[in-house]
């Protein structure tokens, strides 16, 4: 203890006389030895942390927006891009809050209309999964939770489709309102003898993941990315609960297609609609999108997980690398958007703008559509 004490005293004296001979010396050295480390762990921390990235970092929200590099494309509104806070304090899945980068991008005013995917297929050919015979995992696999299997001689083309019950029923259990329709496709939404005549302006339904990339894909355009979705949903408004802001019914205005009523069987139709509604038939957001809440759900390119990781990155993220969605286990679960004319306050407030929900891909439905978006050049 001694000997030790001694040393001790030894160091600090010669560090005093170093101290007392060159000050701006050792201060110097001290000063710089403390830049090394805080930049060092800067460094680090960036490139292990993507998401720790500061304000100066990505810039303050809204800095770095981009001008239109162009007249639009038929149908587009350019998305300036920026910096933006993206998710929601509303839901488990849409946390935590983080600082996003996203560049800016041409995105389709409006879902997908019956009109523009009937070009498509008339152009192509081309028949969607829902006009396919499924196999029996196939279709085990795309149903809610709690839904009975299938019997084997209902392994024929069809979907998922909404379908009222006469009263009350458990919310816990979707069976009780989706029924698996035969027949029923994106030309045939309710199933057979049902058609899109007078529906030519509503979104198309009952496409399934890969529909919406074979017609992205066709049109010259592609998917948006979670991110590039929630930051045009988000209209430039920072952080508001909806795409229009924090009011539901402004000046008692209702402002999306959603369910009012009691979810599923009654639907007071104060918005107008008990289905699908035409594209546009509610006011745009601040980009001049339209139905970015509400009318039919829209596939993102993103896989889902039921949480935002730190390990997303910042700039222009493209989502994770798999897919985990507890709602749909077993599934290469993919982000839908925007939520539909079925949610209701007591069962899915995901027409809120940092709502979120995975869906397998293979699977499709009555509320269910898409968007599409495409490169500055
Ligand atoms: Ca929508």
């Amino acid at each position: 203890m001694e000997l030790s004490e001694k040393m001790a005293g030894g160091a600090l004296g010669k560090a005093c006389k170093v101290w007392a001979k060159r000050p701006w010396y050792t201060v110097t050295v001290i000063v710089l030895s403390l830049a090394i480390l805080v930049l060092g762990s800067l460094i680090a921390r960036r490139h292990l942390f993507p998401n720790y990235w500061t304000v100066e970092d990505l810039g303050t929200t809204g800095s770095h927006s981009q001008e239109a590099p162009g007249p639009p494309p038929e149908g587009m509104v350019w998305i300036p891009g920026g910096v933006f806070w993206m998710g929601s304090e509303d839901f488990p899945d849409a946390q935590p809050i983080h600082k996003v980068y996203v560049d800016g991008f041409w995105m389709d005013k409006t879902e997908v209309t019956n009109e523009q995917f009937a070009k498509f297929v008339k152009a192509t050919g081309y028949v969607t999964v829902a006009e396919k015979a499924p196999d029996y995992e196939t279709i085990v696999k795309q149903q809610p939770p709690g839904m009975p299997p299938p019997r084997k001689e209902d392994l024929v083309p069809g979907s998922l489709v909404f379908t009222a019950p006469p009263g009350k029923v458990p919310l816990n259990d979707a069976s009780n309102w989706f029924k698996w329709t035969a027949g029923a496709c994106w030309q045939h939404p309710e199933g057979p003898g049902t058609d899109i005549k007078g529906r030519l302006k509503h979104p198309v339904v009952h496409v399934a993941y890969d529909d919406a990339l074979a017609y992205a894909k066709w049109a010259g355009k592609r998917l948006p990315t979670e991110a590039e979705w929630e930051f045009a949903a988000r209209g430039g408004l920072d952080r508001k609960k909806f795409t229009w802001g924090n009011e539901y019914k402004p000046g008692g205005k209702i402002m999306a297609n959603t369910w009012q009523g009691e979810f599923p069987h009654k639907n007071t139709l104060e918005d107008g609609f008990a289905g699908t509604a035409p594209v546009g038939s509610f006011p745009a957001n601040g980009f001049g999108l339209y139905d970015m809440s509400g009318n039919v759900w829209e596939w993102c390119a993103d896989r889902y997980q039921p949480r935002y990781r730190d390990i997303f990155a910042p700039r222009n993220p493209q989502g994770p690398a798999e897919s985990f969605d507890p709602a749909h286990p077993g599934t290469a679960s993919r982000v839908r958007r925007g939520g539909s004319y079925l949610c209701w306050d007591n069962l899915c407030k995901r027409y809120m703008v940092g709502g979120r929900f995975g869906g397998d891909p293979d699977s499709s439905a009555s509320h269910v559509g898409f968007r599409c978006v495409k490169d500055a050049r």
